[in-house]
């Protein structure tokens, strides 16, 4: 019959290095798309928590890398009474993108800071300094004519953002959670402004309407967001109990030695 002091001092060695205690990554990957201008906005991406399995794992670190895709048609029309050039407007235009970790309460509304869902921005899309010649207008509203301009604009990057224990709130927000629904969308500003203004009529109101008054107009279509949302998690493992080990192994063989 085999003797089961070994075994009981292989219990002691294990228990006896937490310094070496391991550590590991685990990533996710998931893809998403969606149109920024079309319903709400925004997409539910589920992601998995992590698991701590049971406390003997801790998370050390959590990375979102977003990979991102932009494309979106703009079209720019004037009904203004005489033609500019490009240098006489200045246009930007950008969509900053939110990720919010959990649902928002829909009895409460709360958000990240009240109580809510960690709320991050993995990445925003610009068109910068936009300008055009534009002829006067044609009389045609939305055409393809000499008084408009239609451009497509894309962009791709990744865009990483790691979380430590600095960010605590992020690391709970996605520790023993199971599968976490998120929120994914953003929101939009457009400015303008004449570098060299027409001085064209201002209607009486202030405001003007299309396509009867003198303005540039600016229309976005087919705009589309898509990648994918990489969450990487950092752990280290939990050193079990210094004497829980050995006892373990000890009583186990103590019942087999009795059978
Ligand atoms: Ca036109």
């Amino acid at each position: 019959m085999k003797k089961p002091a070994p075994q009981v001092l292989a219990g002691l060695l294990v228990a006896g290095l937490p310094a070496l205690a391991a550590a590991g990554t685990i990533t996710h990957s998931v893809p998403f798309s969606y149109s920024p201008l079309v319903g709400d906005g925004v997409i539910f991406p589920v992601i998995q928590g992590f698991d701590t399995l049971g406390g003997t794992r801790r998370l050390d670190a959590v990375t979102f890398a977003f990979d991102h895709q932009f494309t979106i048609e703009m079209f720019v029309e004037s009904t203004g009474p005489t033609a500019v050039q490009t240098g006489d407007f200045s246009l930007n235009f950008a969509y900053i993108t939110l990720f919010l970790l959990g649902t928002v309460d829909p009895l409460t509304g709360a958000r990240g800071g009240g109580g809510g869902p960690p709320l991050i921005g993995p990445g925003a899309f610009f068109i910068d300094n936009f300008s055009a010649d534009l002829a006067a207008y044609d009389g045609i509203p939305g055409n393809d004519g000499p008084d408009s301009t239609r451009r497509t604009f894309a962009d791709a990057y990744t865009h990483t953002q790691t979380y430590t224990g600095a960010e605590q709130d992020v690391l709970d927000a996605v520790t023993d959670v199971g599968a976490l629904t998120t929120v994914y969308g953003g929101f939009t500003e457009l400015f303008f402004a004449w570098k060299n203004d027409p001085n064209w009529p201002v209607p009486p109101g202030g405001a003007p309407s299309y396509p009867t008054d003198a303005a540039l107009w600016v229309s976005f279509s087919n705009f589309v967001h898509s990648g994918t949302i990489h969450v990487t998690y950092a752990y280290s493992d939990v050193p079990a109990p210094t004497t829980a080990l050995p006892l373990a192994a000890a009583g186990l063989l103590g019942l087999r030695r009795r059978r």
